[in-house]
């Protein structure tokens, strides 16, 4: 096999894996210990790639207030990634698209905890429900629909 090819080759295999490493920031998630559907969707988060440090505290509220989710807004878990607020059972894919576009905002929420929604999952049952752009001061917008 020529050279070239296997540079190619190499290439090929380490620079996504390299890409994703880097791209992939560690997603702070605050929660009670006894809460079951935030530990899936903890394993969600790790399932689409990105690096969680869970934890456990009976003060959600607190960093709810510190990272400024809106009132009306709340749901179970509150978590922190690259200075945004991520509130709820927001799927990954809102996040990874989060971090893309980098929006001047507070970050996203999905409100209450919707069923079908993930780490909400219950049999085929599926809810509508809205992932929340907030902005800097606060106001809401839909970011996604599901
Ligand atoms: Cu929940």
């Amino acid at each position: 096999m020529k050279l070239s090819i296997l540079i190619a080759l190499f290439i090929g295999i380490a620079a996504p894996a390299a890409w994703a490493a880097s791209a992939m920031p560690v997603v702070d998630v605050y929660k009670s210990p006894t809460c079951g559907c935030c530990s899936k969707w903890v394993d969600h988060l790790k399932a689409n790639g990105f690096t969680v440090r869970s934890h456990d505290t009976h003060d959600v509220a607190t960093h709810k207030a510190r990272l400024g989710v809106p009132a009306g807004y709340d749901s179970c878990h509150t978590a922190q990634v690259n200075g945004y607020l991520v509130e709820g059972h927001v799927p990954a894919k809102e996040i990874k698209r989060l971090l893309k576009e980098k929006p001047r905002a507070r970050g996203l929420v999905v409100p209450a905890m919707p069923m079908g929604s993930p780490g909400m999952e219950a049999g085929g049952r599926k809810d509508a429900y809205d992932v929340f752009l907030v902005n800097r001061d606060g106001s809401t917008q839909t970011y996604a629909h599901y």
